[in-house]
C-alpha cells in the first residue's frame, strides 16, 4: 500500500497526496513539520496538517503576494516580510532593482534551515542577498516596537491557528499600520474564502478600521484547495488600487526585466476582481 497524507485544514474535507519518500518530520516546538515527495507536486511541506508549499506550484502564490503590491507602489524601497520562512517571498522581493532593504522576521529558525536544505529553489540564495536582513523573532512584537518604516509589508503566514493566529489580530494590524510609510501597502495571506469566509470577514473588518482602503486580491494556487485564495490588501490611500492603470503596471514591470511564471500585468489588474460572495462579505463587515 502506498502511504498518503491527507490535509486536515478544512473540517470534513481535504486533499490527499501520495507520499513517496518522507524527507523530514519534526515537532519544532512551535509546530509539527512534515516534508515529503509527491509524484505530481514534487516536494511538499505541511505544518500542523496544512499544506504550506510545494515545489511545483509555489510560484503562483509567491509571485502574486509579492508583485501585486510591489508593482502597485510607484517606488518600493523598503520591504518587511513577516513569516515566509521558506524564502519564496524574499526571492521575489529581491528581484526588484529599486529595492534598498528587505527585512524578514520569522519566528521559527528551524523552518528557514530546513527549507534552505529541502527547498533550495524557494529562496534561491536570497537569504544571503546583500539587501536582505533576517531577524528570528516574533512578527507581532517587531511591528509594534521597531523604529523602522516600510513601503511594503508582506505577511506570509500559516492559517489563523497555532503560531499564525496572532498575525490576524488587531494588535498585529495596528503594528503594521504604525510602521508603514504614507502610501505604503500591506498584503497578507488570508485563506481560501469559499471555505474560510469568516477569516476574510474578520480581516476585512479589522483592517477597515485602521486603513482608508481595505480589500483583497486573488490567486488560484492549486494546492491551496477550495477555490481562489484571498490576499488581504490595506493602504492609507484608496487611489493606489482604484486608480492603478495597466499601463503603469506594465511600465514598472518591463523596467525591471524580471522573469515571472504566473505574474504579469494583466494578471495583476485581474487579481483585484473579487467574487460577489467575497465582495458581499466585505460590505457586511465594513
Ligand atoms: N503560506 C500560506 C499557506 C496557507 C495555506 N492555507 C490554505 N490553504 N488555506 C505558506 C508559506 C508559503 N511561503
Amino acid at each position: 500500500m502506498t502511504a498518503s497524507f491527507r490535509e486536515t485544514l478544512h473540517p470534513g474535507w481535504g486533499q490527499t497526496f501520495e507520499v513517496g519518500d518522507i524527507l523530514f518530520e519534526l515537532d519544532t516546538g512551535h509546530q509539527h513539520l512534515l516534508i515529503f515527495e509527491n509524484p505530481l507536486f514534487g516536494r511538499v511541506m505541511a505544518l500542523d496538517g496544512a499544506v504550506q508549499t510545494t515545489s511545483r506550484d509555489e510560484f503562483v502564490y509567491h509571485e502574486t503576494l509579492t508583485h501585486v503590491p510591489m508593482f502597485s507602489h510607484p517606488d518600493p524601497k523598503r520591504v518587511l516580510i513577516i513569516g515566509g520562512g521558506d524564502g519564496g517571498i524574499l526571492r521575489e522581493v529581491v528581484k526588484h532593482p529599486g529595492l534598498e532593504q528587505v527585512t524578514q522576521v520569522e519566528i521559527d529558525a528551524a523552518v528557514i534551515d530546513l527549507c534552505k536544505q529541502y527547498f533550495p529553489a524557494h529562496s534561491d540564495g536570497a537569504f544571503d542577498h546583500p539587501k536582505a536582513h533576517i531577524v528570528i523573532g516574533d512578527g507581532i512584537e517587531f511591528v509594534n516596537t521597531t523604529d523602522e518604516r516600510f513601503d511594503i509589508i508582506l505577511s506570509d503566514s500559516t492559517d489563523p491557528m497555532g503560531p499564525g493566529e496572532v498575525l490576524f489580530t488587531e494588535r498585529f494590524y495596528q503594528g503594521v499600520a504604525r510602521c508603514l510609510n504614507p502610501g505604503g501597502i500591506f498584503a497578507a495571506q488570508n485563506g481560501v474564502p469559499f471555505l474560510q469566509l469568516e477569516e476574510a470577514r474578520n480581516a476585512h473588518q479589522r483592517l477597515g478600521q485602521l486603513f482608508a482602503d481595505a480589500s483583497f486580491f486573488m490567486a488560484a494556487v492549486p494546492t491551496y484547495v477550495g477555490g481562489a485564495m484571498a490576499l488581504a490588501w490595506a493602504s492609507d490611500d484608496p487611489a493606489i488600487r482604484e486608480q492603478l492603470s495597466l499601463d503603469a503596471v506594465s511600465q514598472r514591470y518591463r523596467a525591471t526585466a524580471m522573469q515571472t511564471r504566473y505574474y504579469n500585468p494583466a494578471i495583476h489588474m485581474a487579481a483585484f476582481a473579487l467574487p460577489q460572495y467575497l465582495q458581499d462579505a466585505c460590505d457586511q463587515a465594513s
